[in-house]
Order: structure tokens, then C-alpha cells, then sequence
């Protein structure tokens, strides 16, 4: 290596030029040393949000912010609510594969393992979530610590691969990249880039949208619009309308009358709807619902998984 006092000029200021622009590509320059290194090593707290909202629940995130961190062992990571979409945070067993999400499985539902991380066994924090009213038992937050060094890889089991996170640990004393502040100045920024995302499918899914095609939630796997749009139209007995989830992660329902106990298995004839219990079972994203109106009246309906949240709609039929 050359010594700082022989380098050329030249050669100062292109490693000056590359610097700089590694700080511009990495959202958190690794350069930036915000804390400093611990000679007792004393253990860290540190904390994640799981999901975004906006203020009107409307659109939610579907991520870990941060979703990579950095700690040392002997370090307790605490997983935060930050949302009224439901969540877990999941690290499975070696060797197990990821199942899809199955609302009657305790071990996807409630807590499992212990409160330190063992580095290979199945966790799971139970369904998480900022608000009381989800159908499900929710807790706010949930707590690890982790006492092996290594990568680990964890999941909501709600939504699948499409939100995972992941825990670097190292060898306690180890220097930290990146401190609580910049994780959280990250999230924040992550935060609006997923609202402003979710405002701009919401405005998409009004170009797409009539009397007679309701748009039933919308995603980019990331942000999600939990709406029907549009949430009220007017049609006439005789008149078809297709409600269609234009997402590509998350599940919706449609649901006249009472909610069933299976929201995921389809009730009534769509074919010849005229009041009553009717409901789409769980609608996969890309997938429709078809209901003929042949009496007139005004039916409120909701989507069975996030009517808390406001996904609401109503369709009035004229004679
Ligand atoms: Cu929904």
C-alpha cells in the first residue's frame, strides 16, 4: 500500500471522486461510522418497524424497515407494530420451507421459541399489529436477542417472500456500520417513497375504474391500496358489475350481508344477486368477481380482511 504522503494528486482526487460517489449510490455510506466502537462491548437495543401506513390506513407497506441491520451478539432487536395490516416476523427452522399463510395455524398465529434466537430454529413473533380490531389476536411488538454470529432471513408469513428481512450478526465488538439514527432517518424516507407509491396505483386504479368495474384493492407487492375504487357506484337491476383485485400480493375479498366464519371459501350465487349473504371467498391478486344486481336497493359489501382499515363499498341498484 502507498504511503498517504507519496500519493499522487491525481490519484487523491480520483479516490476522492470515487468516494463521493459511493456515498451518492449507498443510501448509507458505510464510510460513516456514527458509532464508534465499544472496547467494553456492552450489548446494543435496537428497532424495527414492521409495515407503514398512511395516515388514513388506505395504503400499507408490506416491509421491515430497516429490512438489513447490523449487530453484534449479546444485541436485542425489538420488532415494532407500525401498522393495522397484519404481520409477523418469522425465522424458520433449517431446512423448513415457507407455507402460505393459513389463519387457523397456531404456529403462524402465536408466539414460538424462546426469547433468545438459537440461530436455527423456528420463531415467530404471533400476528403484529398497531390497532386491537384485526379479527386476530395481535401484539405490538416482539423481542430477540441474538447470541449467534451468522445471516439470518426471516418472513412475514402473512405475505410470504414478498416481505423479508434479514439480521447480520457479528462477533460482539464489532464496530457497527450504522447507527439507530440513520436506520430510522432510512425508514422514514422509505416510509414516504411507499406512500407516494401506493397514491399513484390509487390514482391508476381511478382511470381503470366504472360504474360497472370496481377495482378490489391494488399492489405493487410493496405498497398496497386497501380500497375498492370506486368505493360507491350507481348501476340498474339486470346490470353486471366485476370487481377485480389489480394487485399482485395481497388477497381481498368481496362480502355482502354477514361475514362468513370462512372468509376464504365463496358464499352465495353472484349470477343472480338480489340482497343477502354473498361473498367472493378470498380473491388471489389478478383474479375477479363477477355479481349480477337484480333487485334494486343499496348493498354495502366489504373486503372480510381489511374493512378495519376502511376498505369499504357500497353499490346502489336502480330500477
Ligand atoms: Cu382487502
Amino acid at each position: 500500500m502507498t504511503s498517504p504522503l507519496t500519493t499522487h494528486p491525481m490519484t487523491r482526487l480520483v479516490r476522492g471522486l470515487v468516494a463521493s460517489v459511493a456515498a451518492l449510490v449507498l443510501p448509507l455510506s458505510l464510510s460513516s461510522f456514527a458509532v464508534a466502537g465499544d472496547e467494553e462491548s456492552s450489548p446494543e437495543s435496537w428497532t424495527i418497524q414492521v409495515g407503514s401506513e398512511s395516515p388514513d390506513q388506505a395504503i400499507q407497506g408490506m416491509s421491515f424497515l430497516p429490512s438489513n441491520i447490523y449487530i453484534n451478539t449479546g444485541d436485542t432487536i425489538t420488532w415494532e407494530a407500525n401498522s393495522a395490516e397484519i404481520h409477523t416476523v418469522t425465522f424458520l427452522a433449517r431446512g423448513q420451507k415457507l407455507q402460505p399463510f393459513n389463519p387457523f395455524n397456531p404456529k403462524q398465529l402465536s408466539r414460538q421459541g424462546s426469547s433468545a434466537y438459537d440461530g436455527h430454529s423456528y420463531y415467530n413473533s404471533g400476528i403484529m399489529a398497531n390497532v386491537s380490531n384485526t379479527g386476530f389476536k395481535a401484539v405490538e411488538d416482539y423481542a430477540l436477542k441474538f447470541t449467534h454470529t451468522g445471516t439470518f432471513t426471516y418472513y412475514c408469513v402473512v405475505h410470504g417472500t414478498a416481505m423479508k428481512g434479514t439480521v447480520h450478526v457479528r462477533a460482539a465488538g464489532t464496530d457497527y456500520p450504522y447507527s439507530q439514527d440513520q436506520y430510522d432517518h432510512q425508514t422514514r424516507k422509505q416510509e414516504r417513497k411507499i406512500v407516494r407509491d401506493g397514491e399513484e396505483q390509487w390514482e391508476a386504479a381511478r382511470d381503470q375504474a366504472s360504474n360497472h368495474q370496481v377495482i378490489a384493492g391494488t399492489d405493487n407487492e410493496t405498497a398496497m391500496l386497501m380500497r375498492f375504487v370506486h368505493h360507491e357506484i350507481v348501476v340498474h337491476v339486470g346490470d353486471t358489475v366485476t370487481f377485480r383485485n389489480a394487485g399482485m400480493g395481497a388477497p381481498h375479498t368481496v362480502t355482502f350481508g354477514h361475514e362468513p366464519a370462512n372468509i376464504f371459501a365463496p358464499v352465495g350465487n353472484p349470477k343472480n344477486f338480489t340482497g343477502g349473504n354473498l361473498s367472493s371467498g378470498l380473491m388471489e391478486p389478478g383474479t375477479k368477481f363477477t355479481v349480477t344486481f337484480n333487485k334494486a336497493g343499496e348493498f354495502a359489501y366489504i373486503c372480510a380482511l381489511h374493512d378495519y382499515m376502511g376498505m369499504i363499498g357500497e353499490v346502489e341498484v336502480r330500477s
